[in-house]
């Protein structure tokens, strides 16, 4: 019977923990009482969403006192992200709730003026003791950071800390280790097998530092190094035959021109998400593109996909599509947090809101302006953090010959209309682009952002399968309309289509779907063609 325990409360992914554990090859058991905490041998504790409701969980089910009384007993621990976050005194993110505080510290926020919060993707840690890289941890690889606060390092933590990153101008402790207590600010189940090697070596410790804790001499900042993130997107349906497939539209036509107007059918999805994350990609995003159709909760079909993709791809999942309130066949309602609760628990580590975030900000609008709390927005970002919810935005261009033609945020744009329109307006889509709403994209991303959005997916559908590249105008113009990160989508053809994005916008990632599937571009020629053009990104082999 395994000692190894899971430290797990309810809120957000573990399985893709327990998935990666079981892939080095050991058993994990869950705590389900505070005895189980005293009686493991080894404890991880993978804290997910936010400070709060995290400690206030470990107070509800009484597990304060055991968990304190096992970290002083000696036996192995390992805290990830949360999990590190909770040993400090307190937090900025709940200020009146009291951490375990067996480091002596606070939790802040970081400053979102310069750089986009939270802090998402793959950034490097730098070692700053000697002789430990007994955790696999190596100042060449890039780990998952997911995270809008953070552990500011000052010289007083340097007997704790193992590693530190830099984000930005700022520098926070990103692993600490002292003693039996081992904790990374990343996720290493989400960091590929750069990160299956931390996990691996925690799993085969022992709790003592044999390892000589010399301060290294050399205390300076390691350099910014978030990388760009390169995304596979799968858009996945029924086909007419009744199979669940990855397909992909022409401006969100998913049927074939000839051969009877089937559906495409690029693939089965848990096969390509694992071939993408093979060949390096960052992130995979499944998209459920029919969810506008009524289905039963329990028969959602890409729960089992997220669940067998999450056994063998190693890096953050994203699904979209159907995150609202859903109404099974017999009556029974479920809030868009139950369904995203599931998602999660399934292996997404994020889920993206499309038609409901449109419908959200409509209500918004008419209410005055005021948040009410009850979107699914705020209750998925309120109970699984804000890094949780991605926006997926359908927009489309609408031309006018002048600003005063419309009272919508409208663009200059260098590719004039049909009738030689010089300005243009983004016009927000529901239901998979099929119904245009009277909201902009400017209005929508901005006001999500305010109801607790983490990122924004952003769509385009005149550009949406061209391959004639990303609309620079309308990436440009969101970036610089909201503080979180963005992921640009739709139009990429050429590898220098991904440098274009990165060069003339500050776009965090870049998404892409049909050049993938099709075979016409690889991950990796994308990621050597922007490492030679000095854009920062994780290696196929980190
Ligand atoms: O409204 O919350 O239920 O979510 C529905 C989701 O399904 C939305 O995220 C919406 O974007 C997506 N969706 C609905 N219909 C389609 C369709 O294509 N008919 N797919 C669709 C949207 C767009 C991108 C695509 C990129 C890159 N697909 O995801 O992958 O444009 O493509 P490219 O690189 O080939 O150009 P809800």
């Amino acid at each position: 019977m395994s000692e190894l325990y899971l430290l797990d409360y309810g809120a957000g992914n573990v399985r893709s923990l327990v998935n990666a554990i079981t892939k080095l090859g050991y058993e994990i058991r869950p705590v389900n009482q505070p005895d189980d905490i005293l009686k493991a041998k080894k404890l991880i504790f993978p804290g997910v969403g936010a400070f709060g409701s995290a400690m206030t969980s470990l107070v509800s089910k009484n597990y304060v006192d055991p968990l304190k009384k096992y970290i002083a007993s000696g036996r192995p621990f390992m805290g990830i992200c949360i999990g590190l976050q909770t040993l400090f005194t307190s937090s900025d993110e709940s200020p009146d709730v009291h951490g375990l505080n067996i480091v002596n510290g606070r939790v802040k926020l970081f400053d979102n003026a310069t750089k986009s919060v939270p802090h998402m993707g793959w950034n490097k840690t730098l070692k700053r003791k000697q002789g430990l890289s007994a955790f696999g941890l190596s100042d060449d690889r890039v780990y998952y950071f997911v995270h809008s606060y953070a552990v500011p390092y000052t010289e007083d933590l340097a007997t704790w800390t193992l590693a530190t990153t830099q984000y930005g101008d700022e520098i926070f402790v990103s692993v600490i280790q002292k003693d039996n207590i081992f904790c990374t600010q990343f996720h290493p189940e989400k960091s590929g097998y750069a990160g299956l090697r931390i996990l691996r070596s925690f799993l085969e410790w022992n709790g003592v530092s044999d390892q000589p804790t010399i301060l290294c001499d050399s205390v300076e900042a390691s350099s910014d190094y978030l990388t760009k993130r390169i995304i596979a997107c799968l858009d996945v349906r029924t086909n007419d035959q009744g199979d669940l497939v990855v397909t992909k539209g022409d401006q969100y036509d998913v049927r074939e021109r000839d051969n009877g107007g089937q559906v495409r059918n690029l693939g089965k999805p848990v096969d390509l998400a694992r071939r993408y994350f093979e060949e390096g990609a960052d992130e995979i995003t499944f998209l459920n593109i029919t969810s506008f159709r009524n289905c039963p909760l329990a028969d959602l079909p890409m729960l089992e996909v997220l669940r067998r993709t999450s056994e063998t791809v190693f890096v953050p999942l994203t699904i979209g599509g159907g995150i609202r309130d859903v109404v099974d066949p017999d009556g029974k309602l479920h809030s868009a947090l139950d369904v995203a609760g599931q998602y999660f628990r399934s292996g997404a580590d994020k889920v993206s809101i499309g038609s409901d975030a449109v419908y959200a900000v409509e209500r918004y609008l008419e209410n005055g302006y005021k948040l009410n709390g009850d979107t699914a927005i705020e209750t998925i970002a309120k109970a699984y953090g804000n890094q949780a919810v991605v926006i997926s935005v359908d927009p489309r261009r609408v031309y006018v010959s002048s600003p005063n033609e419309t009272a919508h945020h409208v663009i200059k744009t260098i590719y004039p209309g049909p009738q030689g329109q010089e300005y243009c307006w983004y016009q927000c889509t529901v239901k998979g682009g099929r119904e245009g709403r009277d909201i902009d994209v400017h209005q929508l991303v901005t006001v999500c952002e305010k109801m607790g959005a983490g990122e924004i997916l952003l769509n385009c559908m005149d550009k949406d399968g061209t391959n004639s590249g990303y609309d620079i105008e309308l990436i440009d113009d969101v970036k610089k309309a909201v503080g979180i990160p963005v992921i640009a989508s739709s139009g990429a053809g050429r590898v220098e289509h991904f440098s274009e994005v990165f060069e003339r916008t500050k776009a965090d990632a870049a998404l892409a779907a049909g050049i993938f599937h099709r075979k016409e571009v690889p991950v990796a020629d994308v990621k050597n063609y922007l490492r030679e053009n000095g854009i920062l990104v994780r290696s196929p082999d980190n």
